[in-house]
């Protein structure tokens, strides 16, 4: 990996349109020189997330195994605008190269474009950003695999019929958005679902107090709800403690951290079972990916083959059209093993 010079990035970034009004050149462009072994940046969708933070040690793990430096650049919240501060803050520090984690999958777009312009490369991991804003997306699990599982899971504990309400994180996050879209499809055609009723998919913007007001509003508007499915862990959260002080009869799935949800878990209990992957995974796919494209060893290209410490991969194409490298498979958590898990993660 070469050396990079510090005040060109500075430079390059000083004419950026999202980062007029900075001032700081002069005192930060004084030949300031990167590590050798290259420095890779990962912007999640926001602090005070534990599946982010486990995603961040994961992401860092397999950067600084290989020699370089990593840099985690936390927005505040998961908010555009938190975002394009954080993704401002990394270009400062003169990266090889950036993963995202998006809270919206076309408002970053200008600005990843202009990073990009700059030689600075960009893939995404979790929440995609557009095609033409990244290289390539490490996806946790298949859209459609995720969905079904999901709605297979709400079958199943509902006894086949009744009314259910989503409860998502971000509306503009690619991941809530596919899965929720590839819900209501699988709703609308396969005949096995005819008898549940989608009464809602409300927004909690992975914030832990907006999740428990969101859950709480559709346990009021909605008497006969039967079932709510978080796929955000925040969500999950969220919603288990607000049907637990509520003392509801109303059950949940979804997409849950067992370190969180252990308490909440059990074949009687608010949660039967949920669903999840390795979220340390997830950000050493990420990191593994960066590097892989700065080290030219991949463009990002469907038909690509990958391997890194956690297995071999197959560059994919997308559902939105672009390309995509798939972690894996959801995997259950029950009773019989979350406590397991939940040292884990
Ligand atoms: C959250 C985030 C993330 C999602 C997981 C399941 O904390 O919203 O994007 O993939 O949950």
């Amino acid at each position: 990996m070469k050396k990079k010079v510090l005040s060109v990035l500075l430079c390059v970034a000083m004419t950026f349109s999202i980062f007029a009004g900075c001032g700081k050149k002069d005192e930060m462009a004084e030949n300031t020189e990167i590590a050798e072994g290259g420095t890779y940046a990962f912007v999640p969708k926001s602090a005070d997330n534990a599946f982010n933070e486990k995603e961040a040690e994961g992401f860092k793990k397999a950067v600084e195994a290989a020699g370089g430096t990593a840099i985690i650049s936390y927005p505040k919240e998961a908010t555009v605008d938190a975002q394009l501060l954080a993704i401002e803050s990394v270009i400062f520090q003169g990266v090889d190269g950036v993963c995202i984690a998006a809270n919206d999958f076309e408002a970053l777009s200008v600005a990843i474009g202009e990073v990009q312009d700059a030689g600075i490369k960009v893939c995404s991991v979790d929440s995609a950003v557009e095609p033409s804003s990244r290289l390539v997306h490490c996806n946790q699990a298949g859209v459609n695999e995720i969905a079904k599982a999901l709605m297979d899971a709400v079958l199943d504990i509902t006894g086949g019929e009744g009314q259910f309400a989503v409860l998502s994180s971000e509306a503009k996050a690619a991941n809530q958005i596919a899965w929720v879209d590839e819900m209501r499809n699988l709703l609308e055609t396969d005949s096995k679902y005819s008898n549940l009723e989608l009464v809602e998919v409300a927004y909690g913007d992975d914030d832990s107090e907006k999740s428990k007001d969101q859950a709480k509003k559709l346990l009021e508007n909605y008497p006969e709800l039967k079932m709510i499915c978080a796929p955000t862990t925040v969500g999950m959260l969220a919603s288990a403690e607000v049907i637990s002080e509520q003392e509801s009869s109303v059950k949940l799935t979804g997409l849950g951290l067992p370190s969180e949800m252990k308490d909440y878990m059990g074949d009687d209990a608010i949660c039967p079972y949920m669903f999840l992957w390795n979220p340390n995974d997830l950000g050493a796919l990420g990191a593994y990916t960066i590097m892989a494209l700065c080290n030219d060893e991949i463009t990002g290209a469907e038909g690509e083959k990958f391997s890194c410490v956690m297995g071999d991969y197959t560059i994919q194409s997308a559902v939105d059209g672009g390309t995509e490298i798939i972690l894996g498979s959801p995997f259950k958590f029950d009773s019989s093993n979350v406590s397991e898990w939940a040292k884990v993660y």
